[in-house]
């Protein structure tokens, strides 16, 4: 294959990807980048953990986080994923899982957190919550339909047999993290608020990209 390439392009440089680090807990609003950030500070402060990621904006700022065993759909597939191949994850290893799912995502298959009580899964959860499939509105947001609103998840996980909370700044977030990690035996749902309109760097590329080549047709 080496042969069939121009030599003159055969050596290239591979940037090693930095990844942020080092989050400050303060009472700003969470950025998608805040929550990578975040879990990048968890790995280096108590060991990596595994993350199922499920699909939206949340696969996306998994591209933020440090190098860990990874779960994902691949493509633009399989919205419900996240929650389901968490709880896959910790009975097929036994290791204690990071589950990152949107709101819209969670409302498919969030509710299979139920079977962590009887199995003693205790996974973290970070819920991305702007209330909206963004990943439809991106590329189409004249439809209003894409907005449904807030649901209360934190307060739904108690009767699943977990513990949530509710999160708007980085300071309460790392609060969230922090006991997250010291509770073990139960899941951990932190409903992370985000503003509409923060989307993580990766999807802004990828919109701009998926427009650019629109443009050009
Ligand atoms: C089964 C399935 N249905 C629909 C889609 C299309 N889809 C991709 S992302 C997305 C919205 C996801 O919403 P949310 O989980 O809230 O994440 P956000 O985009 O807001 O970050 C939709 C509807 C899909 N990928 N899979
Ligand atoms: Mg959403």
């Amino acid at each position: 294959m080496l042969e069939l390439v121009p030599s003159d392009e055969r050596d290239f440089a591979v940037n090693r990807q930095v990844f942020p680090r080092g989050m400050l807990a303060d009472a700003a609003s969470i950025t998608r980048t805040d929550i990578a950030t975040a879990v990048n500070d968890l790995m280096v402060e108590r060991g990596k953990m595994p993350i199922a990621s499920g699909m939206g904006d949340c696969l996306f700022t998994a591209m933020e986080i440090d190098h860990t065993a990874l779960v994902a759909p691949g493509y633009y597939a399989t919205m419900g994923f996240g929650v389901p191949a968490g709880l896959g994850l910790q009975a097929a290893t036994g290791q204690r899982p990071l589950i990152l799912v949107g709101d819209g995502a969670f409302q498919m298959t969030g509710w299979e957190l139920g079977n962590c009580r009887r199995y003693g899964w205790d996974p973290i959860v970070l819920l991305f919550n702007n209330a909206r499939w963004e990943m439809l509105r991106t590329f189409q947001p004249e439809s209003s339909c894409n907005d449904f609103g807030h649901r209360g998840f934190a307060e739904m996980a108690g009767g699943m047999g977990g513990d949530g909370g509710r999160v708007g700044t980085r300071a309460e977030l790392k609060a969230a993290q922090d006991r997250a990690v010291a509770m073990r035996g139960r899941f951990q749902l932190i409903e992370v608020t985000i503003p509409r309109e923060v989307l993580s760097n990766t999807l802004q590329r990828f919109v701009a990209g998926v427009k650019r080549l629109s443009a050009v047709r």
